[in-house]
């Protein structure tokens, strides 16, 4: 494009000033000549979206002069490439990112709006189903914070994670619409826009005497269109940008068909292209097994390594310097594809030797791996990749015969070690799979806690882990402390701030230094007045919500997070059921009120999970109804968690509950934002929870059942569940009362499923772990009794969490992984 020869100065936008009248005039102009409203009629959304606007005006200078300058120094730029961006709502971020918080609610005031009024009415983007998706988003928050060029890449899904509601305590799902009110935050790049094609067959070019091409040609094309929102790093030191794929057809309408009467047939490919990127599939952990999710991955990856040689190119690089000039992060292996794209685009569309091009790729990616469950690791049908990616699946065989024909050199692989090392799996029928690709493809393999990482090396990736020692490395994650302290916990900021003075805003880990205070009364009792208040905003929030009345001053133990048996929320719903036979027993002990406060959503195809939420509400209506608890036991399961609502439930917990099977949870990013929140831990020895011990100190945090170790002993030396349950009186008490129907009198089979699973085989350890945990459980009832040290401990846990920032874990990824 020729550059425009107007006046300079007209050329430039004049920097704007954010002082509450200048902003209030501004939201005025977005709501009449932006939304075209007047303010006598304007609706909440309204003003929630010229508030935004005016808002983003703010982000787009600095987001400009981030851009610019990546362009300017043409330095290394980060690639994170992800199927999920769990990023809830921006607008609270934003603003507080720029540091704009009183100026913006000023303004409002001034126009007669409440900031915590509309704020509420902005959509949570769940663009992601839990941890993953939430890393993701946490990631992008502090690549900005850290001052790292960095784009997420994903998917713009019309319809992100469902909407969770109960329907006589069984879960059912509706659609979510987070853009039904538009979105003011997206700016979509028609000028981005890429062809992705499917299907086909490849062509074979050359004579004898020159190289081969191989030219795939697709049956079927569809457009990639590019949405950017901007990412406000804190103090909008540096703007990022999260790039989202929308699918478009190439012929929005078929004319002719049309013409000729077939009104839906006119239609049928432009409904196809869009079914694309319609819906987030809300498998967790295990892959949904169906051709549209291998065309969501692929349609991605496509356009984000189209999107970046352009600019590679654009910036006057060559393609040998790719690996110094672009890092790109496979967040699991959902993206995993891209090894092989990469691959093609340079073999077939720019002329490389298959050599030169592996060489520029594995150098260029790195993987992060965040789950061993053998049923979450993806593979897919040779003959439904073949069909679909019949190009992508030559050059799979093409990397497969390079890698093992290095390791049969090597000489030091049995046959069944290559067999493992192996892309294609050959027992039974034939698939791809994708983590070795991943692996194969990334010249870094990182897991997310020390624990998982070194259970990668001795399962999963064992011998990959022998055939490239080096490639393995650990980055324990990390929380944003401005979403997940600073934000959701006002109260608690100003507190902090008050005692050691603001520097923690820029270094969370300068925290340490409350250490001191942990043992001090008045601040103890200042401490507690914050979590008071925020378990005050709670319970107003399920009374209104569920039309339940539950007492703050009771201790509030929380769980929340997807639902799984190996996250055993059935452990948590059992002890429940055990504590209230013993109140009712015993009604003459000192009973510690409690709160169990439950919140997830199951995969909808997950059966045992959608009994075990059936369960907690079965349970919670008898207890809560029944007066011979005399309020000492409250079960409470909550609708709909998302984002939004982690923001009122994190602060507002005095224990968290991280429960684990240990060795399943790779890491957990839940239980560091509860623990900076200053609740108190139970939990296994299992992911992250292996760290926040060392960091919190052992007297600090609760810790209960077997090791990793005692439970791969237990699977592979047969455990028996049936004497455990036999031997313990209180499990058996509390199973035998779930199978005779006291809580299910409608349907007393209804959980008959779940507790003959314990006592068959109990493979998450829920029986053998049950007296340890109940243990645990009085353990927490006698510390909490004791106030001063009670107190004591969470207030060390709010010091001492700083290293589990996201901004740690960036730095480290950005030093060790990318150099960027
Ligand atoms: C995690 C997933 C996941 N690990 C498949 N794996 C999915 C797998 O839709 N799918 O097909 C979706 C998600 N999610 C989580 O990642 C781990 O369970 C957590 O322990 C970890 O903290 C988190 C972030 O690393």
């Amino acid at each position: 494009m020729t550059k425009p020869k107007g006046n300079a100065d007209l050329l430039q936008p004049k920097p704007r000033i954010s002082s509450p009248d200048v902003l209030a005039a501004e939201i005025i102009e977005h709501l009449t000549y932006g939304i075209g409203k007047d303010a006598k009629v304007a609706t909440p959304h309204d003003w929630l979206t010229a508030t935004i606007l005016a808002i983003r005006g703010r982000i787009i200078d600095k987001w400009m002069d981030s851009t610019r300058e990546a362009y300017r120094t043409n330095g290394k730029r980060v690639y994170y490439l992800s199927l999920e961006f769990l990023i809830g709502r921006l607008m609270r971020d934003a603003v507080s990112n720029l540091g704009l918080m009183d100026e913006v609610r000023q303004a409002l005031v001034s126009l007669g709006v409440n900031l915590d009024v509309i704020a509420e009415l902005e959509p949570d983007a769940a663009l992601g189903n839990g941890g993953l998706g939430r890393l993701a988003a946490c990631f992008m928050e502090s690549m900005a914070t850290v001052g790292i060029p960095a784009y997420g890449y994903g998917i713009r899904y019309v319809h992100g994670l469902f909407r969770q509601q109960m329907a006589d305590g069984w879960q059912v799902e509706l659609p979510e619409t987070w853009l039904a009110h538009g979105n003011p935050w997206e700016f979509e790049r028609r000028e981005s826009s890429y062809e992705i094609g499917f299907g086909g067959a490849v062509d074979t070019n050359g004579g004898p005497d020159e190289p081969r091409r191989y030219v795939w040609k697709p049956a079927e094309r569809v457009i990639a269109t590019g949405y950017d929102t901007p990412v406000v790093g804190w103090r909008g030191a540096r703007v990022n940008t999260l790039r989202l794929w929308s699918a478009q057809p190439i012929d929005p309408i078929l004319l002719d068909a049309f013409n000729a009467g077939d009104h839906i047939g006119a239609l049928r490919e432009s409904n196809k292209a869009e079914t694309l990127t319609r819906v987030l599939y809300p498998a967790d952990a295990t892959p949904a097994g169906q051709e549209l999710r291998l065309r969501q991955e692929y349609f991605f990856c496509s356009a984000s390594l189209q999107d970046i040689l352009r600019r590679h190119l654009q910036q006057g690089n060559a393609l040998a310097s790719l690996p110094d000039k672009v890092a790109i992060q496979l967040n699991d292996t959902h993206p995993a594809v891209s090894v092989v794209e990469l691959m093609r685009l340079l073999c077939d569309m720019h002329g490389l030797d298959f050599d030169q091009a592996w060489d520029i790729t594995w150098r260029t990616f790195s993987y992060t791996n965040h789950t061993l469950l053998p049923e979450a690791l993806e593979s897919w049908p040779v003959p439904l990749f073949e069909r679909l990616l019949p190009r992508h699946m030559q050059l799979v065989y093409e990397i497969n015969a390079k890698v093992l024909l290095d390791a049969r050199r090597s000489r030091h692989f049995s046959d069944q070690e290559i067999a493992h090392i192996s892309l294609i799996e050959e027992s039974g029928s034939r698939r791809v799979r994708m983590g070795n690709l991943a692996f194969m493809g990334s010249h870094s393999v990182n897991g997310v806690s020390a624990l998982h990482t070194d259970l990668m090396k001795q399962t999963v990736f064992a011998d990959l882990h022998k055939l490239y020692p080096d490639r393995i490395n650990n980055k324990t994650n990390g929380i944003t402390p401005r979403r997940w302290l600073m934000q959701c916990n006002p109260g608690l900021t100003d507190l902090v701030t008050e005692a050691i003075g603001p520097d923690f805003k820029d270094d969370v880990e300068k925290l340490r230094p409350l250490d001191n205070f942990a043992d001090d009364p008045a601040f103890q009792e200042k401490f507690a007045a914050i979590k008071r208040a925020n378990k005050e905003r709670l319970s107003n929030l399920v009374l209104s919500r569920m039309g339940v009345r539950i007492d703050p001053s009771a201790l509030f133990d929380i769980q929340i997070k997807r639902i799984h048996e190996y996250k055993r929320q059935l452990l948590n719903i059992i002890e429940a059921i055990s504590l209230y036979d013993q109140i009712r027993s015993h009604p003459e002990r000192d009973w510690v009120p409690r709160v169990k406060l439950l919140a997830g959503k199951a995969a909808p195809s997950y059966h045992n999970a959608k009994l075990i939420i059936k369960l907690a509400n079965d349970v919670a209506r008898v207890i809560n109804n029944d007066p011979s608890v005399r309020g000492l036991l409250k079960v409470v399961f909550i609708p709909n968690y998302n984002v939004s609502l982690a923001e009122i439930m994190v602060p507002a917990a005095d224990l968290s509950e991280q429960i684990s099977t240990a060795g399943m949870e790779a890491s957990g990013t839940g239980n560091m934002k509860f623990a900076l929140n200053g609740a108190l831990t139970i939990g296994t020895l299992d992911g992250a929870n292996v760290e926040m011990l060392e960091h919190v100190g052992e007297e600090n945090i609760v810790i209960f059942g077997m090791t990793a170790e005692e439970v791969a002993a237990a699977r592979s030396d047969g455990h028996n569940p049936r004497a455990i349950i036999e031997s313990s009186p209180e499990l058996a008490q509390a199973l035998s009362a779930i199978s005779a129907g006291v809580f299910s009198p409608d349907d007393r089979d209804r959980f008959s499923g779940l507790v003959d699973g314990l006592f068959q085989h109990d493979w998450f350890m829920v029986a053998a772990d049950f007296d340890a945990y109940a243990k645990a459980q009085r353990q927490v009832d006698s510390i909490w009794t004791d106030a001063s040290s009670w107190y004591s401990k969470t207030i060390r846990n709010t010091a001492r969490m700083g290293w589990f920032s996201s901004d740690r874990t960036i730095r480290q990824y950005t030093a060790d992984i990318w150099r960027a």
